[in-house]
């Protein structure tokens, strides 16, 4: 059992004695966290639940097909309505990040100062003990999704909770956090769990279809873009990047989702073991970082960028001129490759 039975007792009473929950999503929201967020709401929803579903900021339209069934609160949208579901709650259950300032500046002091219980369920390295009441994290699982399930069926003692529309939800969410199942998928379970979810109406080709091939032709246009003229390769280094302005963003209609799964090309090529994309947004420039092998992102984006994340996948920010942002990466490629040099 990969949670103790006292664990489990203890979630299980806590929504018992709660008549309404509220669920949160990470900042920028993702297949995971949004797949996650619909799959409680269903299993909740039929233990006759309350239920209140704060998304921090628009997700990107392709997961619209597994939100289109749960009622939802877009912070940036309604930020009033956002920060009183965690005050006119009985219980707040977070999915899918590790550090309360990951649900965003607009949102994080009222769910700190919030004082309902709050319940993580997350597979990100370092989650904030203090913060939470009671915390389900596993950090060698694909997903959150993926662990969601679990936690469900340790709460049922079988898989009787599945239907249809908690299968796509977790099927979502562990296809997109493993870049369709081509990281963090070494392990037997999952293909026990997606084994299961197929049983109970995943269905893989059309998630396949809405997740993948529905880009618009701007958004393909940009791919191009940034493969043919502004990716930038350290062969010598093992390191290769992109960059986006926002003049760029622009210049292809950029809408949110976009850029997702770009960083993923640099790691395309032979040879490059840690790949960034750099991004320039409205009121700062963001990072996201992969790593094929042993290169350790999470700790870089850390130390580096104001950020946190896993060992192969991590993220960060800065507030500095895009230019700038570019030299001190440059110059810290250049720095592991010394780094490097000095160990051997
Ligand atoms: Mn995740």
């Amino acid at each position: 059992m990969i949670f103790s039975e006292t664990e489990i007792t203890e979630l299980k009473n806590k929504i018992q004695k709660s008549n309404t929950i509220t669920l949160v999503s990470h900042f920028n929201p993702d297949g995971d966290s949004i797949g996650a967020v619909s799959a409680l709401s269903h299993y909740l929803i039929s233990q006759n639940k309350t239920i209140k579903v704060i998304i921090p900021n628009e997700y990107p339209s392709f997961l619209e097909f597994v939100m289109k069934n749960v009622p939802h609160i877009i912070a940036s949208k309604q930020s009033e309505e956002a920060k009183l579901a965690f005050t006119e709650t009985d219980l707040i259950i977070c999915l899918d990040f590790n550090s309360i300032t990951r649900v965003g500046d607009m949102l994080k002091d009222s769910l700190l100062e919030s004082e309902k219980i709050k319940v993580l369920i997350d597979h990100h390295l370092y989650p904030e003990k203090d913060n939470f009441d009671l915390i389900f994290s596993k950090i060698n699982v694909s997903s959150t999704s993926e662990l969601l399930y679990e936690v469900m069926f340790l709460l049922e003692g079988d898989n009787s909770f599945i239907n249809k529309r908690i299968s796509q939800s977790l099927y979502l969410g562990i296809c997109t956090d493993t870049g369709s199942f081509s990281f963090s998928c070494n392990e037997r379970r999952i293909y026990e769990v997606v084994g299961d979810l197929v049983d109970n109406g995943a269905e893989p080709e059309f998630v396949h279809q809405i997740v993948y091939n529905t880009y618009s032709e701007q958004r393909l246009r940009l791919l191009g873009f940034c493969l043919c003229e502004r990716l930038r390769v350290f062969p010598k280094h093992g390191v290769a990047f992109i960059y986006l302005s926002k003049s760029d963003l622009r210049r292809f209609n950029y809408q949110i989702g976009d850029c997702e799964g770009i960083v993923n090309y640099c790691l395309s090529i032979e040879g490059i073991e840690f790949g960034a994309l750099i991004t320039e947004r409205a009121d700062r420039v963001r990072l996201s970082f992969r790593s094929k092998h042993n290169f350790d992102v999470n700790v870089f984006s850390k130390t580096y960028w104001n950020g946190a994340g896993h060992k192969k996948a991590a993220g960060g920010h800065s507030f500095e001129k895009l230019d700038t942002v570019i030299e001190r990466f440059i110059k810290q490629i250049e720095d592991i490759e010394l780094k490097k040099e000095n160990e051997n």
